[in-house]
């Protein structure tokens, strides 16, 4: 199976943040909305904060922005939508992640970051759904990630770009977010390729090299994030615990069902979070 329709990513010769300028302009064509503040991409578990955040003003299917994807998955929503905050400030809720197990390489996958800081974006949320490597964390617990551990062997960067990663989670909005849950723990992520599930001795890897959270996006996504200059907030979902960690076999079943009984919950506190910000 081949793609049929050609996408301008894929053409090295073109700059990505050129697409990611034309994509934002035909976001505010489509939207009305000049600038947007917030992004949020929603990953697994996560979606039902777009209904919770504010008013959606238009919902626009992301396969009519230049340089984005059809999503892979059944069940990951291909839109962007464009929410009026209760506070007067707009959000852009990007429910078409492209992941990079798909293939198509790094640029595809940060297209929606770049795309949200040409939209006039500062702060990105950055969500997703993930397995635990902390016993104590039960599926269905949001943690806020700390810090990263890219594992995939591939940056969003290109050429001699030196980005500084200090406080690439940061401890702000950390902070900000821990006000409205006191009971949120936080953690060290590590993206893995996938879309395999790790082996028990992977995660045994992860957990010995710092690891507390194991998933397949997010790290090159916040890397292009920190480059386009926005402040991040990266939440994790667990919906399983590790491989070796939980005694059971991983199942996507699983994994779907764990996000659709947390979805009530984790949607009101991530629209609280926003709302504070
Ligand atoms: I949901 O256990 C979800 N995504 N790598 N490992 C990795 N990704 C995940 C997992 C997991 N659970």
């Amino acid at each position: 199976m081949s793609d049929t329709i050609t996408n301008p990513l894929d053409d090295l010769a073109t700059d990505p943040f050129e697409v990611a300028r034309q994509a934002a302009e035909q976001l505010a064509e489509k939207t009305g909305v000049t600038k947007h503040d917030i992004a949020l991409t929603l990953g697994s578990g996560w979606g039902k904060a777009a209904d919770l955040i504010g008013e959606t003003t238009a919902t626009i299917p992301a396969t009519e922005i230049i340089g984005f994807s059809a999503p892979a998955l059944a069940g990951h929503v291909g839109t962007l939508r464009s929410i009026l905050l209760p506070n007067g400030k707009r959000a852009l809720v990007i429910g078409a992640r492209t992941h990079y197990y798909e293939g198509h390489g790094v640029r595809r996958v940060v297209h929606s970051v770049r795309t949200a800081a040409a939209a006039g974006v500062e702060t990105m949320i950055l969500t997703n759904g993930a397995g635990g490597i902390k016993e104590t964390w039960k599926p269905g617990t949001p943690v806020l990630i700390s810090d990263h551990i890219n594992l995939t062997a591939d940056s969003p960067l290109e050429g001699a770009t030196f980005i500084d990663l200090t406080d690439l989670y940061s401890a702000r909005l950390r902070g900000i977010a821990k006000q409205i849950d006191p009971s949120l723990d936080e953690g060290v992520y590590t993206q893995f390729r996938g879309p395999h599930y790790e082996t028990p001795a992977e995660v045994q890897m992860a957990k010995t090299i710092g690891g507390h959270i194991v998933g397949m996006s997010t790290a090159l996504e916040a890397i292009a994030a920190r480059q386009a200059g926005m402040e991040i907030l990266g939440m994790s979902l667990i919906t399983n615990l590790a491989a070796g960690i939980q005694k059971t076999p991983l199942s996507h079943q699983e994994v779907i069902e764990a996000g659709r009984e947390a979805e009530s919950v984790i949607g009101a506190l991530l629209a609280k979070i926003v709302g504070a910000l």
